[in-house]
């Protein structure tokens, strides 16, 4: 290792990062985590699940944002921002699963929250300069709503927001809960560019996630409820879709499992919850890491949890 890669690691370490195994952090329950690599460094946002042992549902106040310059040492960054942010959404607000993209030197953040006056989940986003945040409600108003998407009668039908730019710049949008929907963004990152599309996709639960690796597009989700993780491939950001299989297996104490996939420098991740924190289960659950690599055909191997995670791998370009 270089020494200023060495200094780097120890002064991270003074400045109260946690060397982590799986589950990455010991101190508070995480769930559904979202991930940006940006100056090389990887930022990962999570939902900070505060529910007790015996609350029967999700108790979510705030989103909480960690930062590594080498997948081993996580820096506590604090909570970004809560569902307060958006005046909008009130009631039992929990802060549900959320994805983040950089455009144009600014942060855009996409959450879901309940809505005020119009029954059932929505989507929201908000900005920052930085992306730590503070972030602040980039509309004033939903981005998405229960209402705009008929294709189920549910109210958590359009959660889980994915966001990602393709190269040629273009914006999509895909969300939803049993039924997969997608929209293309106005490159203000606040606006819809066109109608709403579903995807129909066998046994979809929720959490897709676009990513690209050498030219071909990856959409992958939960599937199936308890979740398994699977994935299919496509030429475009919008298919056509062809099914590659199932890449991590359900949990054993909860139910619900919610990836994101990236690079950072030079290795793939994946990141994850399960309930093994200890006191860990349904509505207090643990996210963690693995890395993985993929084969020569361009699939994505068949993915074990592990306690370790990944090994160190520590980027000269972070700051
Ligand atoms: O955290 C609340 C919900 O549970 C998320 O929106 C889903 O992806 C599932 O993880």
């Amino acid at each position: 290792m270089k020494k200023s890669l060495i200094f780097a690691a120890a002064a991270s370490l003074l400045a109260g990062a946690v060397q982590a195994a799986n589950p990455l952090f010991p101190k508070l329950f995480t769930a559904d985590p979202a991930a940006l690599v940006d100056n090389g460094t990887v930022y990962l946002y999570v939902g900070h699940d505060q529910a007790t042992a015996t609350d029967k549902d999700y108790v979510m106040k705030e989103w909480r944002v960690y930062s590594s310059c080498d997948m081993k040492n996580w820096t506590d960054r604090g909570s970004p921002l809560a569902p307060s942010a958006f005046k909008w959404a009130i009631g039992k607000v929990d802060a549900w699963a959320a994805d983040i993209t950089k455009r144009d030197g600014k942060y855009y953040f996409y959450a879901t929250v309940d809505h005020a006056s119009i029954p059932g989940r929505a989507i929201g986003v908000a900005v920052s300069d930085k992306p730590e945040g503070p972030f602040v409600d980039a509309r004033g108003s939903a981005l998405i709503t229960n209402d705009m998407t008929l294709e189920s009668n549910i109210a958590w039908d359009d959660i889980d927001p994915a966001i990602f730019q393709d190269d040629d710049g273009q914006v999509y949008l895909y969300w939803g809960n049993s039924v997969l929907k997608w929209a293309k963004l106005k490159p203000n990152m606040t606006e819809l560019d066109g109608p709403i599309h579903t995807v129909g996709v066998e046994r979809f639960t929720e959490a897709s996630y676009l990513h690209k690796h050498n030219g071909t597009y990856y959409l992958s989700y939960s599937r199936e409820f308890p979740e398994e993780t699977a994935y299919m491939t496509g030429p475009t950001a919008t298919g056509p879709w062809k099914y590659q299989g199932v890449i991590m297996s359900k949990n054993q104490k909860v139910k619900t499992i919610h990836q994101a996939i990236i690079a950072f420098n030079g290795k793939n991740y994946i990141f994850y919850h399960n309930a093994k924190l200890p006191g860990g289960g349904e509505y207090r659950r643990s996210v963690a890491v693995e890395e993985f690599s993929y084969n020569a055909d361009g699939t994505i191997p068949f993915i074990k949890q592990t306690k370790e995670g990944p090994a160190a791998n520590p980027s000269a370009a972070c700051k």
